[in-house]
This record gives structure tokens, C-alpha cells and sequence, in this order.
């Protein structure tokens, strides 16, 4: 079952100059890129992507390293890709990862984890209707061999 998902590069990704390879690693899974926009977050663009974590002693942390530079957010398109996108970027924390994962190679602690993926469908639905109008999504096939 194609699925969409919402993918951001944190800013640590952009500092540390990861982009190019999380995305190919991304890519090369299979996935298509449905909607690609660089933006630097407001506090309330950041608060309303976090909201289930409002309450959380970590919230103002997560909302300070978000909006501390630019991110990359990026609809990502393909079989199963919720489930699959965090799988690929591994447990929250970078030491938990699975090796191989992204957060395993790239992730320094558990703020600064490099990439968020959207938790489920319904957070999915939401995040990516709060970055993208309906008019910036493109879907395609590509030609790869991938579960359908
Ligand atoms: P995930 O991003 O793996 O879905 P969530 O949704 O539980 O994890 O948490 C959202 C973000 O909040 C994480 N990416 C991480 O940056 C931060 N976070 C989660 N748990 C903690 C924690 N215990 N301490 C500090 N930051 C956390």
C-alpha cells in the first residue's frame, strides 16, 4: 500500500552537512520524493508539529534545536512509508539505533537525532497539511523494484 509520509532533516543534518547522503539513502530504498521545501520553523510552526509533546520535560529542548537553523521537510512517498521511514531512521535515541540506521550513523544525542518522521497515518496527514498546500505534492512511479 503507497503511503505518504513527512520527513524533516533537522538542523543538525544541515550544519553537519548530511543532507545529500540521508536523502540517498532514502532514495535508494525506493522511496519518491513527493514535496521537497527548505524553511527555518517559527516557535509556532515548531509547536504546532510537536503538539502531542507539549507536556513533555523535553519539549522546549526539542522546540529550541528545531527552529535553531534551517530544515529540509519532505513528503516521502512509497510502500508502506511510515513504518518503513522510521525503521530506516531507527529508535529515538542515536544510541538505540539499529546499526545502519540513520540516527545510529548520524545521530549524536537524542535531540540532535538528525530526521523526524511522522508517527502514524493520522500525524502524517497532519504534518504534511501543515507544510505543504495540496498543489506542491507531486506523486510518480519510479522504476525500482519495491513491494506494491
Ligand atoms: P520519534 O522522533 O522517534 O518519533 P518522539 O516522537 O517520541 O520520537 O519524539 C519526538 C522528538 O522528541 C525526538 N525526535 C527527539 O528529538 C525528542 N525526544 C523524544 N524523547 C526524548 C527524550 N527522552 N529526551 C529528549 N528528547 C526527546
Amino acid at each position: 500500500m503507497s503511503e505518504r509520509t513527512l520527513v524533516i532533516l533537522k538542523p543538525g543534518a544541515l550544519e553537519r552537512g548530511l543532507v545529500g547522503k540521508i536523502i540517498e539513502t532514502i532514495e535508494q530504498k525506493g522511496f519518491s520524493i513527493a514535496g521537497l521545501k527548505i524553511l527555518k520553523l517559527t516557535h509556532a510552526q515548531a509547536s504546532k508539529l510537536y503538539k502531542m509533546h507539549t507536556k513533555k520535560p523535553f519539549f522546549k529542548d526539542l522546540i529550541q534545536h528545531i527552529t535553531s537553523g534551517p530544515v529540509i521537510v519532505m513528503i516521502i512517498e512509497g510502500f508502506r512509508a511510515i513504518e518503513e521511514m522510521r525503521r530506516l531512521s531507527g529508535a529515538t535515541n542515536p544510541l538505540e539505533a539499529e546499526i545502519g540506521s540513520i540516527r545510529s550513523k548520524y545521530g549524536l544525542t537524542i535531540t540532535k537525532n538528525v530526521i523526524h518522521n511522522a508517527e502514524n497515518l493520522e500525524n502524517a496527514k497532519r504534518e504534511i497539511a501543515l507544510f505543504f498546500k495540496p498543489e506542491e505534492i507531486i506523486s510518480y512511479m519510479r522504476n525500482v523494484k519495491m513491494y506494491r
